[in-house]
Formats: C-alpha cells, sequence, structure tokens
C-alpha cells in the first residue's frame, strides 16, 4: 500500500557519450527519466512505499523504463504497457556546460493518458499524491486527468503535492501560466523553482513572489534560491541552507530529489525545515551524478553521511 502515489511521463533518455554533443558523438548511453518516477525511485530509496503509474509504449524502450522502475522498487502495478502509440523519447547533452534538453514526445503512449486510467481506490489508500505541470503540458486529456486525479485525492483526504515543473519546449509561458496558477490553487504543498516563479508571476521581486504565494492555500516549498531553499506560509518565510556538493555533474533531477527527501522527511514526522533540509541534501547528492535520479541515495547512504561514517575503499 504505497504512502505516496505519482504518475506521468517517463521517456528514454539517450545521452552522448563524449561532449562533442549529439552532432559528433558517435555513441549513446541508453538511460531514462522522468520527473515524477525520479521522485518515486527517490522514495523507494529512502525506504518509504511508493507507486508511480503511466502508459508507455509495449516496445523495448517501455519494457527497459517498467522494469528498471519496477526493480528500484517502486508500485507499478498500475502502469500500463499499450500498443495504442511508443514510449516518449528524449536526447540531452551537456556542451561546454550548458545543457539542451530535445524532446521525441507528441503522441507519445504517455500522452493517452485519460481520466478514466485513474483508480480511485488505488490513489484512496495514499497519504500524498505528487503532480507535475509537466503531465498537463502534454495534451488535453492528460491535462484532464492531472486534474481529475487531484479531485479523487482531495475527495478522500490524500494531500496534494504539486511541482509546476515549468518546460518552456512543451508549451508558452502563456499557456503554462494559466494552467499551473490554476492547479496551484489546490495543492497543500506548492514546490516551484524560485526561476518558475519569477515567470509565472511576471515579477523579479521576492517580496511579491511571497506575496503572490501567501494567496495560495498551501504552504510553498520555493526551491532553486542562490544558497537556501525557503519555505513560505502565511506568517514566516524560512530559509533552508543548501548543502555544498562537491562537484557538479548534472543538475537535472536536482529538483526531483528535493521533492523525494522533502516527501521523505514529511513521511518521517520531521518539521517542516527538518524535511526541506533533508530535500537539500538529496537534491546536493543528485547533482554530482550524470542522470536524472542515479545519484539519489539510500536511506541507508543517508544516514552514514549525517554520521560522518568514512568510505572504505578496500
Ligand atoms: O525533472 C527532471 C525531468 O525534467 C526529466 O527527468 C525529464 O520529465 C522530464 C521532462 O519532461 O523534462
Amino acid at each position: 500500500q504505497p504512502e505516496v502515489i505519482t504518475f506521468g511521463e517517463t521517456m528514454a533518455l539517450m545521452m552522448p557519450t563524449s561532449s562533442k554533443g549529439i552532432e559528433y558523438t558517435p555513441g549513446f548511453q541508453g538511460l531514462f527519466g522522468g520527473a515524477e518516477s525520479n521522485v518515486a525511485i527517490g522514495l523507494a530509496r529512502l525506504g518509504h512505499r511508493v507507486g508511480w503509474f503511466s502508459r508507455l509504449g509495449k516496445d523495448p524502450l517501455g519494457q527497459m523504463i517498467l522494469k528498471k522502475i519496477r526493480g528500484e522498487g517502486v508500485d507499478v502495478s498500475r502502469a500500463e504497457l499499450t500498443s495504442e502509440a511508443p514510449t516518449g523519447l528524449m536526447l540531452r547533452e551537456v556542451v561546454s556546460g550548458k545543457t539542451s534538453v530535445y524532446y521525441y514526445r507528441k503522441g507519445s503512449a504517455a500522452s493517452t493518458l485519460r481520466p478514466e486510467h485513474l483508480e480511485e481506490q488505488y490513489i484512496k489508500q495514499a497519504k500524498y499524491l505528487h503532480v507535475t505541470g509537466i503531465t498537463p503540458a502534454l495534451s488535453a486529456s492528460c491535462r484532464e486527468t492531472a486534474k481529475e486525479a487531484i479531485r479523487l485525492a482531495q475527495k478522500n483526504g490524500v494531500k496534494v503535492c504539486f511541482d509546476p515543473n515549468l518546460r518552456l519546449k512543451l508549451w508558452s509561458i502563456e499557456e503554462a501560466r494559466e494552467v499551473l496558477l490554476e492547479l496551484a490553487k489546490e495543492a497543500d504543498y506548492f514546490l516551484p523553482g524560485l526561476d518558475e516563479l519569477k515567470l509565472l508571476y511576471r515579477t523579479e521581486s521576492f517580496d511579491e513572489i511571497v506575496d503572490r504565494l501567501r494567496e495560495l492555500p498551501a504552504v510553498s516549498i520555493v526551491k532553486g534560491g542562490d544558497d537556501e531553499t525557503y519555505i513560505v506560509d502565511k506568517e514566516n518565510v524560512t530559509a533552508v541552507p543548501y548543502f555544498k556538493a562537491e562537484q557538479v555533474v548534472d543538475t537535472v533531477g536536482a529538483g526531483d530529489g528535493f521533492c523525494a527527501g522533502f516527501f521523505a522527511g514529511l513521511l518521517k514526522e520531521y518539521s517542516l525545515p527538518e524535511a526541506v533540509k533533508l530535500g537539500n541534501l538529496i537534491g546536493c547528492m543528485v547533482v554530482q551524478m550524470e542522470g536524472d535520479w542515479e545519484g539519489i541515495p539510500t536511506w541507508e547512504q543517508v544516514e552514514a553521511f549525517m554520521n560522518n561514517v568514512k568510505h572504505v575503499e578496500r
């Protein structure tokens, strides 16, 4: 019985094996990623029961993704392999320190997700439903599915967490703003990045952003400050400092790692600042490894880090 349920598109991810970029590298590593499954894998590694579902193509990429997510200990019993459409794909390169993503996901299996694929009984048993703003960007039926999942959660007393995950390669800022700010109103926890808020609220002013966030019913956890994450509630703004990464290899997935750590903190009944601190730690670990979720530690590794246990090489 999952404590957290999430859903959304997971794609195959191809990254060139050299720093010369996609155009000039003959070899690729075959990985996968998806904001929601990154969070789910993180939670499973941190010792929690978590369910993720989506639609994947009944093709080798879909099979690979499903097996790997299952192998991480995530409940994938509601995920479906369908012949209706293929698994989505993304290519990513980091050239001269600049990351670029190319999506091949239009008409993908995940974009055919529809409200009738939701199972109320499944959602009902969880404590938290995690939704991201990527899903409503994928198709009209995905947008309806995101809304319906939130409705089912609210009806059954399941708390809703919403990460806007603004992806401007999927829709325009105008379209995104309208939908994401509507969905933010439904959340118990809103988990945006500071950059995203500047775009969504059309302001550079932190004070103005705080005022806007206070209009929402949710507690907001604002990621991506210079050195800290902010907890914004009706009365206070609490800054929780980052951990220092020894080396930054790949920042993609840091926000998802943060979410996994934050949820793990909530599930362990930590105070909000302690849960955010755990989120910060996981985010810091993710950026030190290539890939979207590979760098997420297990709970044992978190404890070793907290207790300053030294690594034994041999
Ligand atoms: O948050 C990381 C995600 O952006 C990545 O895993 C891919 O889900 C993804 C997307 O839609 O960009």
